[in-house]
């Protein structure tokens, strides 16, 4: 049975940055109201009523997973990695954004599936890149007649397909016997530690736990064999995953995360109405200390023109009266608005200027990528807000 935990309320699209801010474009603006839901046979948590992803998907999608030191460096690992271990002659990848990942490849062995059309333009001429969703279709067309892959990756994209089943059914087809599926997403297990109840916005139509996915994939004849912790967007994990009579035995960090999960009852409906409450709590706490800092005239701005920001913004209701604006690196976010709330978007050179006091931290997944990068605005006294894992200003 799936049972309601949160309600985010009425929520923009996540990656909808408005080009104006006139009374004529907010009128189009899209909302829905975003709740969360569990689900207590297979033990997924997932958005309760998913958006469309054709509206979601767009030819102006705004994120460039090459934006972050941090992103870029992680992807070169991983492709490194499986190099390593699998030595794959075929792989392919489900939601390769602006190339990030596959660029780690020899041109030839690659396979990119990404239905944004502005991104798959991006790796379209030097790598072999399919323009739509990923579906079975799809998988025939590119299978039907040519070897299966070695290796399927996927990050942070099998979690935004509202299909889950038809995906690994896709995947289940196109992996080569012994092939192995590795797909990274946000875990559940840190955004309940953390109360980093951002990362639910349209996009994430689920976050998943190992508990979640082993029972899943076993629809599609698949097998998760493996797992492991990453830091990777507030904590991650990486799930290995195959056909269910391939070579790969259960790894023992796969019991321990399992046994971990359970631990903390991420098996358990209760756990996720405490986690709703300090949700309400955290809420609470950020537009106090918001609140305090404006009655003593401080400036604040955020940092990051995240997807999560836009659950933040809108839940918490955070508009002009506490941000002055955001700022972002990414050129085609800079000179729109935020969703719903519609705050200014500039470039971080124009935006760290010495009036500023506070900076609250959208992209907090980047801690320290940021901090490193800022340490004149934090000598000249400045300093960054979070709320992950509770709302507090870092005294560095
Ligand atoms: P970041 C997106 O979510 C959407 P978002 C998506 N649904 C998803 O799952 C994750 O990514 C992976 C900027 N930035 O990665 C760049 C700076 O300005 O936390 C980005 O716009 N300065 C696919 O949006 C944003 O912050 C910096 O120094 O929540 C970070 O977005 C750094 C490091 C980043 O993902």
């Amino acid at each position: 049975m799936i049972k309601k935990f949160l309600n985010l309320g009425r929520q923009p699209i996540a990656n909808s940055f408005l080009t104006s801010n006139s009374k004529k474009s907010l009128a189009k603006e899209f909302f829905y109201n975003l709740s969360v839901s569990f689900n207590n046979k297979n033990y997924l948590v997932s958005v309760t009523n998913p958006v469309d992803p054709k509206i979601q998907y767009t030819d102006k999608y705004a994120h460039r997973a090459s934006e972050s030191l941090t992103m870029r460096k992680a992807f070169k690992d991983i492709a490194k990695k499986i190099k390593k271990k699998f030595k794959p002659k075929i792989i392919m990848e489900i939601g390769s954004n602006d190339g990030v990942f596959i660029k780690n490849f020899p041109k030839k062995d690659v396979i990119a599936v990404e239905p944004c059309k502005n991104l798959a333009m991006l790796t379209k001429k030097n790598f072999k890149t399919y323009p739509e969703f990923w579906t079975k279709k799809l998988a025939k067309k590119i299978f039907k007649s040519s070897k299966k892959a070695d290796i399927i990756f996927s990050a942070n994209t099998i979690s935004h397909i509202p299909n889950l089943k038809e995906s690994f059914q896709a995947i289940t087809f196109s992996l080569s016997d012994n092939g192995v599926l590795i797909i990274e997403d946000p875990s559940l297990f840190s955004v309940i530690k953390n109360i980093s109840y951002d990362q639910f916005y349209d996009e994430h139509v689920y976050i998943f736990s190992a508990l979640a996915i082993s029972n899943v994939v076993k629809d599609s004849n698949l097998k998760l064999f493996d797992v492991e912790k990453i830091r990777t967007h507030g904590g991650s994990l990486r799930y290995y995953i195959c056909k269910k009579n391939a070579k790969y035995k259960i790894s023992k960090r796969l019991i321990q995360i399992i046994r971990s999960e359970k631990k903390i009852k991420l098996n358990k409906y209760s756990t996720f109405q405490k986690f709703s409450k300090r949700v309400k709590k955290s809420k609470k706490n950020l537009i106090d200390l918001l609140k305090k800092l404006k009655i003593k005239n401080k400036k604040i701005i955020s940092y990051g023109a995240t997807y999560k920001s836009t659950t933040i913004f809108n839940y918490c209701r955070i508009g002009r009266q506490y941000l002055d604006y955001v700022t972002d690196t990414t050129q085609n976010k800079q000179g729109k608005f935020t969703p719903g709330q519609h705050l200014p978007i500039i470039s971080p050179e124009k935006g760290m200027t010495d009036t500023v006091d506070y900076v609250f931290l959208g992209a907090w997944n980047f801690k320290d990528e940021i901090i490193n990068k800022e340490k004149q605005f934090i000598k000249r006294g400045g300093r960054f807000i979070t709320h992950v894992p509770s709302v507090r200003i870092i005294n560095k």
